[in-house]
Order: C-alpha cells, then sequence, then structure tokens
C-alpha cells in the first residue's frame, strides 16, 4: 500500500493530557487507515517556524490507534513535549489545522509470517514507546492470535497513554503486564526483566517479540531475543527531516553489519538484532511562507540580471533542454525512487520537478557518513550525509534504469578526488542515452577532500579543460559559497568549458547539542540550507550571473514561488528546489505552479 502523494492539511480533532503524555487525535478526511507500526510526518500548519526558525521540519510520530470516522479515518497519537516541534504540536487547540504525510514505513508483519510455528506474540514497551505496540496489540486480538504485552514505565508521571490504550472499563487488560521502575505498579524494575523471566519460560520458544521503546531498552530486547534464539521486530528511531527517503537523515546500522539504511523507507520496523538507534525530539513538516502578500499582477522587466528577467511562459530551454518548467531539484534532496516506492506511481504522473538531478554519485560505492546525520536549525537544517551511493556499476545497474523512467530529462551529478576518477564517471555516464547532462559537484563539504576542486578557479578549470573533451553533453558545474568569491571559480569553469553553474551547494556550518555540549553532528560539521541561506545565496548568484555567460541554476532556502521569483529576478535561468522538498514532497510542484503568477506580480519593497 502506497501513502497519499504530498502532504494534506488535517484538523486537530482532541489533544489531551495523559500522565505525562497527551493524546493526539487527528481527523483525516482524505487518507487511507495506517498498518501497525507506521507513522506520519505532521506539522501545525500555522505558527511552525516562527518566533526563531524552529521547528522548521515536521516531526515523525507513531500512530498508537486508528478508527473508522464519518469521512476518513481517525488518528492517535502519543505525544510528549521534549523539543520545539512536539512542544508546539502540544499546545494545538481541536480545530486547528496540521499537514499531514502519511502513513509512511513498513509495518509489524504477524508472527505466522515471521515464523510459521509461532505460538504467539510477545509485545513489549517503553514509555512512549507503547503508541505502535497499542495499534498492534488491538490488530493482534481482532485475529485471535495470542499474546502477552509487558509494559514499563519510569513513574507515574511517565505512564501516559496506558489508562486509554491499554485499559477496558478502567482495568488493566487481563494480558498486560507491567514494569515500573519507581514500583509504583507492577514489577519494580526493567520491562526487560520481566521479558528474560518470560523468554525462559518453554511456552515462550516459538514466541515473536515485537518491541518499542528507548534505544537501551530495544538493544536488550534485541540482545535477550538473540540468547533465546527468539525473532524480534523492534520499532524504532531516529531524526528524520522528510519520512519518505529524501533527506538520507534517519540513517541506522543495518542489522547484518554491511553499512546503513534509511529508516523511514526500510523501517521503522526492523527485524532485531537491533543496530543503535538514536533518541531525541521525534522528527517532523512546517508549511511554507504564504505568497499572498504580494500586490497584483503588471508586466515583468525584461532582459537578464538583478531584477530583469522575463518569464514568457512555463516553458524553458536550458543548455538545449526543453523543460516544462524553470523548477528542479537540488542534488541529492530528493530520491525520486524511493519516492515512488514510497508514494506509488502518482509521483511520475505529478512529478513535481521539470528534470531530475540523481543524488551524487562517486567511483565507487560509499555507506556514508555515521549518524547523527542531521540537525535542525533556526530556518533550516546541517546535513552530514557523506555521499552514500551505489558507486558507478551500481548506479547505471541498479538506478538509471528506474530514473530513466521518470517523465523528466535526467542530470546526473557525479563526484570523484582526483581527474582520473572524474573521467570515469564522465565518461561512463555520458554515453548511457537516458541522461541529458551531467552535474559535476565539486562542492561536497562533507567528505574529505570533497572541496579542494571547487574552492580554486585553475583546479576548477583545469577540471573542466579534462572532461571538456569526454562527452558533448552540457557539463553543470555545482559551484561552492564556502569561498571568498564564488563568480571567480564560475569564471574558471566557463572559461574551462562548463555550460552552466549551479548554486549554491550548503553552506559549511556546526551545532552544538544543548545537552551533551558536544557537536550535534557525528562528523562535527556539515552543510546549512533551507530559508536561512537564501540571501547568502542570492548574493552569490548576483556576483555569478554577473561574470559568466552561460547560465545559472539558483538555490538556496526556495520555499515559494515567491521565492523562487527572486531567484529568477537575480537571474537564474532555472531555481531547484532542496531542503522544502522534505516538508513537502510536491514542494515543486507548488512552486512551479506559483512561479508564473509571482513573475507578473510587482514585489513590494516591504
Ligand atoms: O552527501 C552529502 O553529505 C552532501 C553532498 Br554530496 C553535497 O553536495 N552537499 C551536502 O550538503 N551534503
Amino acid at each position: 500500500m502506497t501513502a497519499p502523494f504530498g502532504r494534506r492539511l488535517c484538523e486537530v480533532a482532541r489533544n489531551e493530557a495523559t500522565g505525562g503524555y497527551r493524546i493526539f487525535s487527528l481527523a483525516d478526511r482524505d487518507g487511507p487507515a495506517p498498518q501497525p507500526g507506521q507513522f506520519y510526518m505532521l506539522a501545525a500548519a500555522r505558527s511552525w517556524g516562527e518566533g526563531g526558525g524552529r521547528p522548521f521540519l515536521p516531526r515523525a510520530l507513531s500512530v498508537a490507534e486508528a478508527s473508522p470516522a464519518k469521512q476518513g479515518v481517525r488518528l492517535d497519537f502519543l505525544i510528549e513535549a521534549v523539543g520545539p516541534g512536539t512542544d508546539r504540536l502540544c499546545k494545538l487547540e481541536p480545530g486547528e489545522g496540521v499537514w499531514v504525510t502519511g502513513p509512511l514505513g513498513n509495518s509489524f508483519s504477524t508472527p505466522r509470517q515471521v515464523n510459521p510455528d509461532a505460538a504467539g506474540a510477545i509485545l513489549v514497551g517503553g514509555g512512549i514507546g507503547i503508541a505502535p505496540l497499542a495499534i498492534w496489540r488491538r490488530h493482534l486480538v481482532e485475529r485471535g492470535i495470542p499474546l502477552r504485552v509487558l509494559l514499563g514505565f519510569r513513574n507515574k508521571e511517565h505512564s501516559g497513554g496506558l489508562d486509554e490504550l491499554f485499559c477496558a472499563g478502567g482495568t488493566l487488560c487481563p494480558e498486560v503486564r507491567l514494569a515500573t521502575e519507581d514500583g509504583h505498579a507492577g514489577h519494580q524494575g526493567f520491562v526487560t526483566d520481566l521479558l528474560a523471566t518470560m523468554l525462559a519460560g518453554d511456552d515462550a520458544a516459538s514466541a515473536v517479540v515485537y518491541s518499542c521503546g528507548p534505544p537501551a531498552m530495544l538493544e536488550a530486547v534485541a540482545a535477550l531475543c538473540r540468547q533465546q534464539g527468539i525473532p524480534c521486530q523492534l520499532a524504532e528511531e531516529s531524526p528524520m527531516a522528510c519520512g519518505f527517503g529524501a533527506c538520507f537523515g534517519c540513517a541506522v546500522p543495518r542489522p547484518d553489519g554491511s553499512g546503513y539504511m534509511r529508516l523511514c523507507v526500510d523501517g521503522p520496523v526492523v527485524a532485531g538484532p537491533a543496530g543503535p538507534v538514536t533518541a531525541g525530539d521525534p522528527p517532523c513538516l512546517p508549511v511554507a511562507k504564504a505568497s499572498s502578500d504580494m500586490v497584483p499582477p503588471t508586466v515583468p522587466p525584461a532582459g537578464r540580471g538583478d531584477g530583469e528577467r522575463r518569464l514568457r511562459d512555463e516553458a524553458v530551454e536550458f543548455c538545449g533542454i526543453e523543460l516544462g518548467h524553470p523548477v528542479i531539484n537540488a542534488s541529492g534532496t530528493y530520491d525520486a525512487i524511493a519516492a515512488r516506492r514510497v508514494f506509488g506511481d502518482e509521483v511520475l504522473a505529478d512529478f513535481p520537478f521539470s528534470a531530475f538531478v540523481s543524488k551524487t554519485i562517486t567511483p565507487e560505492p560509499r555507506a556514508g557518513n555515521e549518524p547523527q546525520r542531521i540537525w535542525e536549525t533556526p530556518a533550516g537544517m546541517i546535513n552530514s550525509i557523506g555521499l552514500p551511493n551505489k558507486g558507478l556499476e551500481g548506479f547505471l545497474a541498479e538506478d538509471l534504469p528506474q530514473l530513466a523512467e521518470l517523465p523528466v530529462p535526467l542530470i546526473v551529478s557525479v563526484m570523484a578526488t582526483n581527474r582520473e576518477d572524474f573521467a570515469r564517471l564522465v565518461g561512463a555516464v555520458a554515453e548511457r542515452d537516458e541522461v541529458a547532462a551531467i552535474e559535476l559537484n565539486v562542492s561536497c563539504p562533507n567528505v574529505h577532500s570533497g572541496l579542494i576542486v571547487g574552492e580554486q578557479p585553475s583546479e576548477t578549470e583545469a577540471l573542466l579543460e579534462a572532461l571538456r573533451p569526454l562527452t558533448e553533453k552540457p557539463l553543470v558545474v555545482k559551484l561552492t559559497p564556502n569561498v571568498a568569491a564564488p563568480e571567480a571559480v564560475a569564471v574558471a569553469a566557463e572559461a574551462g568549458g562548463a555550460d552552466a553553474v549551479s548554486l549554491i551547494n550548503t553552506l559549511k556550518a556546526s551545532a552544538f547539542d544543548p545537552v551533551t555540549r558536544r557537536p550535534a553532528l557525528a562528523a562535527g560539521h556539515g552543510g546549512l540550507s533551507g530559508p536561512a541561506v537564501r540571501p547568502i545565496a542570492l548574493q552569490q548568484l548576483r556576483a555569478v550571473v554577473a561574470a559568466v555567460e552561460i547560465p545559472a541554476v539558483g538555490m538556496g532556502g526556495i520555499a515559494s514561488a515567491a521565492d523562487a521569483a527572486e531567484f529568477l529576478a537575480a537571474g537564474a535561468s532555472l531555481v531547484a528546489v532542496g531542503t522544502e522538498s522534505f516538508r513537502d514532497p510536491r514542494a515543486g510542484s507548488r512552486i512551479a505552479n506559483g512561479l508564473e503568477t509571482e513573475m507578473y506580480r510587482v514585489q513590494s519593497p516591504v
């Protein structure tokens, strides 16, 4: 089952305190019923990102219950206010709007699907992690599958949802046993104490364990199951910007140890043994700045450069390629293959971009950087993804045939650390008919030596001189903003034979975790994107456009048609949407649809 493509507006039906947490219910008129274990990306429709720019990203919440409503489905979530996103959701009143994307991710599998001899299910929940187990319990009860439920809480104040989700008529359901660290109810100690005893019994031998809770608890559950040879499924959590495979932020180690997987598309339910998972403010989607404060249409000025670009109609030509409109994606911010897996073929029917730029590929496969990979900042985020990709051969064999099914021209982004490897990439990619153009990423801030070429005009020119003879296909150079004069690099790229430049890549940035006081990202630093960088991107674009004759693709924090219009006014031939797609999977279409109107409006100076 695929999710509806894009985000939709739902209404808060209920938001009530329950033992330290809140039961938060939404009326989802147009959504399908979720499967147990699935999650949604949620963001308040109003005042999201105001007063300091956070929350900026939507938050991922597992569904605790779903019931048929007069129209559509009513969704229940359990929320704890642990950061700006959950704080905001906790304050919403019934009737207020929430942007919703989902249901997302995979779901629990019934014991027989996991183990044909299974006698029953053992559900193990901790704290707010009891949420997905509540809907899973109901599902199992309805199918007559025997089950036992073990739930653990720190204390009475942190036992929210228990009364509502695991009690009937005010009494705890008979199959539920409790463990509390303060001993106020049930066994005093950890829920894993109860699990250890249960798994040692003969009647547990063919059971399947399902668990959700804090990372340490999941690791203990996985270890116990491994010792007893009992299969387990763990609903994990990881910081997540998009929920549909675009941001590459929610990486967790694969259970078999072979690199990382994205929890949003390969989880959140993972077969044990569990890898380490990262806790934190359960992730998230805010609303783009409304563009309705613009004054009525008038005829735009003609020409190129500051405030002088004319957009006659939606179609544009870029390096000899006809495009339906001027909005493409920024490399690495939209995985069209994953999006199709999540949302189905509607992605093809209403593709958000007029050309698709792949995530950067390298000669050899790369696992990407260790998590934590993303961090929300005021009006933006820092990423340190580290170029995970299948390598040239893997890309050509597995990804290219799927990308060739997209209804738009394909631009393949490549990166190497030396000219020979760049040449290998360009040579191999250029000979494929499916590829319309090649983007040379000389500006990744997150890999060793990723920036060396793009920071130096002479290196950039020499690289282009080496690559130019290899293909007649357009070569687009992705510029770094992390230099004093990006226009000097653009001039060098043009001199070397580049057909176009694109800018900006992300700005080198850091953040510190307020709790640990250590760098928030495992790599120590990363690249900043989102509306926070927009004025910098516009200034660099102006400087580059003034310095070169070749066209420029402008990007950096574009969240609305009005923003895109600014980039076109500054001289961009195309605009690219990046981080905004994390918040709205159809942001590209929204911006393209609004763009023509924007271009014919006089921009208000205030
Ligand atoms: O994968 C990344 O970490 C990454 C890349 Br290749 C890039 O070009 N820009 C960025 O912000 N992140």
